[in-house]
């Protein structure tokens, strides 16, 4: 089991992951790392947070001269705004001297749409700074961190993942689209949506743009797609044991998403099963030792029963608007129980390109789980040698035998 944990506030020192069941002897990328984490801080439409910020991830633990160990993986993430924030959110009881930063007035107005009122009521929390520190996207930094390291024992066998923006707000992709991993792949993390239709990536621009100006802000979403996942990964024998529950279930935990969807999806509920699902076809044109059976369309995204069928991997989420508001929404004071306008903390306008890369660290993070159930190993030697194993085992099950063998 691949399994971790985060810990850390927005404005605190630093960003912890600890990711534990990794198998021992996989080298580590640290490039791959800090490259991920700067991909997360991109995108058209984030604030002045991350101008401040360069993430960079240290890890403190796990790994031994560029390899893993097999042990728990402790991963660090260091908050450059630190600096500006000691006097506000010190550890100890009172500031200790030399702390910096203004000593900031609680946060006593909560922001519609964020946990900053749940939250307040939930933990007894007078300042909601005490909540939206730890609710904040910023941890998703974190989950990057470790994300990069599932992507790369997936990318030991073969398996890569990347995404694309499919809508802001309600500039969006027709349904139809289908935009192919390599088109996916070759959006720069310098491109400002990572959109595929660059005509409709200036009209996005224009959204976000009229958006910051009134004040206001806006969600969108995006594809994540996996390709060459074994086939095999989840089941269909229990219901916490199918794969799309479970890519759900993580893709759902990133703040703000609030619909996910896998292949076609929403649309695919609105036609006809002979226009959902996927025939299985028998090329006779396939050689002795090639695979005969074939799929001409990817509608259910690469999941069938729960469980990887050999397709392309493809699933969507769905971002609501972040829900800082320059022009704020009404609110009110908790501590005089007046009507007032909801608190403002500096925020990002839109921050959908950033989210799908923290999608793909969660769907890297759940495929890598996946794959060590199914495989096991407590070594790279190990899990190499099984998925090859069974690979060859399921592509001799759909190949022509080579003529002789037929004899
Ligand atoms: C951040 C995500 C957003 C930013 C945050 C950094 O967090 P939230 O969910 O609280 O809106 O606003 O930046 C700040 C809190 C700030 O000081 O600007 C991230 O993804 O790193």
């Amino acid at each position: 089991m691949l399994r971790f944990l985060t810990s850390g506030e927005s404005h605190g020192q630093a960003l912890v992951t600890i990711l534990e069941g990794l198998p021992a002897g996989l080298a580590i990328d640290f490039d791959a790392i800090t490259l991920e984490l700067r991909r997360r801080q991109g995108g058209y439409g984030r604030g002045r947070r991350m101008v401040i910020e360069s993430d960079r991830a240290e890890i403190l633990s796990g790994v031994r001269r560029g390899r893993t160990t097999g042990a728990p993986v402790a991963l660090l993430v260091r908050n450059r705004d630190w600096e500006n924030w000691q006097n506000t959110m010190h550890v100890e009881e009172k500031a200790p001297a030399g702390s910096t930063g203004a000593n900031r007035a609680a946060v006593v107005r909560p922001r519609p749409g964020h946990a900053d009122l749940a939250g307040a009521l939930k933990y007894d929390h007078e300042d909601i700074r005490d909540v939206l520190e730890r609710a904040s996207a910023r941890e998703t930094a974190a989950r990057v961190a470790a994300g990069a390291i599932a992507r790369q024992l997936l990318l030991a066998v073969g398996c890569d993942i990347t995404s694309h923006i499919t809508g802001i707000g309600n500039v969006v992709l027709p349904a139809a689209a289908v935009i192919t991993f390599d088109q996916a792949r070759a959006l720069q993390p310098e491109a400002p949506l990572r959109c595929a239709d660059t005509g409709l990536e200036q009209k996005m621009i224009a959204a976000i743009d009229a958006a910051k100006e009134a004040g206001d802000t806006l969600g969108g979403s995006f594809e994540v797609i996996a390709r060459n996942v074994p086939v095999g990964l989840g089941s269909y024998v229990q219901w916490d044991r199918k794969l799309d529950g479970r890519l759900a279930q993580a893709l759902m935990s990133i703040p703000a998403i609030k619909a996910v969807s896998i292949g076609d999806g929403v649309d695919g509920s609105r036609r006809p099963g002979s226009q959902v699902h996927d025939e299985i076809v028998a090329n006779p044109a396939a050689r002795a030792g090639e695979p005969v059976i074939a799929r001409p369309t990817n509608r259910a995204g690469g999941l069938e029963g729960g469980v990887t069928n050999g397709e392309e991997l493809r699933v969507s989420g769905f971002m609501k608007p972040i829900s800082t508001l320059m022009k704020p929404l009404r609110s009110v004071d908790l501590t005089t129980l007046d009507e007032a306008p909801a608190a403002i903390e500096r925020s990002d306008t839109c921050a959908v390109p950033a989210a799908a890369v923290v999608a793909e660290a969660m769907v890297a993070l759940v495929l890598a789980d996946a794959l060590l159930d199914r495989f096991g190993g407590d070594s790279m030697v190990d899990v190499k040698a099984r998925v090859t194993g069974t690979g060859a085992r399921i592509r001799g099950r759909v190949s022509r035998r080579p003529a002789a063998a037929q004899a």
